[in-house]
């Protein structure tokens, strides 16, 4: 299950927290803009009245954090059975998506969500997805990371003609490998980075090598004309991850951008366990988890250090700018 904090009652427990760790304040420091040592009071006071705006403008983005946004992506999608096959429908249309509070941008959404919702099965399950166009362009599907019939691949021309709009196409497979891998538009220019794209994860059939974790958190960095997102958000309206101290999570990296995005996260090291859902036979302890498109990667992180730790992307002008944190910044929330 996901553990995202809403605007209800955890949101100020969360604040309250962030505040008493300084979040605020001390995730910035250092950063104001250098003032000579040889200015005279008159420079030194124009340069402290400069700094003082901008560290206002920070705090003020912090604070913000999680914001309310309309819509959440990478929800659940339920399944319909069908004669022993899992049946999802997903119907591709254009939507306004807001990134951010008042910042609406013109997306296309499976099923209404940015990212497309998550579609979760078990290896060796027969699966058929249904897609209906309801763009003003054509098409298709791509199980990225699936291992479908050739006539199921998704791409136009080469194993299906693109799905008109107004039209339908279905396709249908069994489920393998298992792991962590996606599905997405294969048509257009554009069309994943405006957001047809989703989380398609397939639990192995013996569970029993699974490592044990209290969330399995999709995080989906994209970037285009959405901006940079996790989970289809700027900051500061990207969900927070919140756990208690003592558990582990699993965090799903998945980059379904046009550059490299190298996922930072402050305080707890990760243990990354598979890449592009192949489990690896050597997991690595890193701190910093390189995602380039297409890739995906799965790490276990041990909640053993109380209070809010930053993840973010570590290319700075993807997390940072003159008026305060952006873009691809959220947060590993652990409670005492
Ligand atoms: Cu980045």
């Amino acid at each position: 299950m996901h553990h995202r904090v809403r605007k209800t009652a955890p949101f100020a427990a969360v604040l309250t927290l962030a505040v008493a760790l300084g979040f605020g304040g001390g995730f910035l420091a250092g950063r104001a803009p250098a003032v000579p040592l040889t200015t005279g009071p008159a420079v030194i006071h124009a340069a402290s009245a400069a700094h003082e705006a901008m560290d206002q403008a920070h705090e003020a983005r912090v604070k913000a954090f999680p914001a309310k946004t309309a819509g959440l992506g990478a929800q659940p999608l339920q399944h319909r059975l069908l004669g022993g096959v899992k049946v999802f429908e997903v119907t591709a249309r254009e939507v306004q998506w807001e990134v951010e509070p008042g910042v609406k941008r013109t997306a296309f959404a499976y099923n209404g969500q940015v990212p497309g919702p998550t579609i979760r099965v078990t290896e060796g399950d027969r699966v058929r997805v249904i897609l209906k166009n309801q763009l003003p362009e054509s098409t298709s599907i791509h199980f990225h990371g699936l291992i479908t019939p050739n006539a199921m691949d998704g791409v136009p021309f080469i194993t299906q003609p693109p799905v008109k709009p107004g039209q339908s196409f279905t396709y249908e497979f069994v489920a393998r490998p298992a792991g962590t891998h996606m599905y997405h538009s294969h048509h257009g220019p554009d069309q994943i980075t405006k957001g047809l794209l989703g989380a398609f994860i397939v639990a192995p059939r013996d569970r029993s090598k699974e490592p044990r974790v209290a969330a399995d958190v999709v995080l989906i960095v994209n970037d285009g004309p959405l901006g940079y997102t996790l989970n289809g958000k700027s900051f500061p309206a990207t969900q927070p991850i919140v756990v208690k101290l003592g558990q582990r999570i699993r965090i799903r990296y998945m980059n379904e951008g046009q550059i490299i995005h190298p996922m930072h996260l402050h305080g707890l090291p990760g243990l990354v366990i598979a890449k592009d859902g192949h489990r690896l036979a050597q997991p690595y302890t890193a701190d910093t988890v390189n995602v380039a498109p297409g890739e995906r990667y799965d790490v276990l992180v041990a909640a053993n250090q109380p209070g809010v730790w930053a993840l973010h992307c570590h290319i700075l002008s993807h997390a940072e700018s003159a008026e305060g944190m952006h873009g691809m910044v959220t947060a590993v929330i652990v409670q005492k």
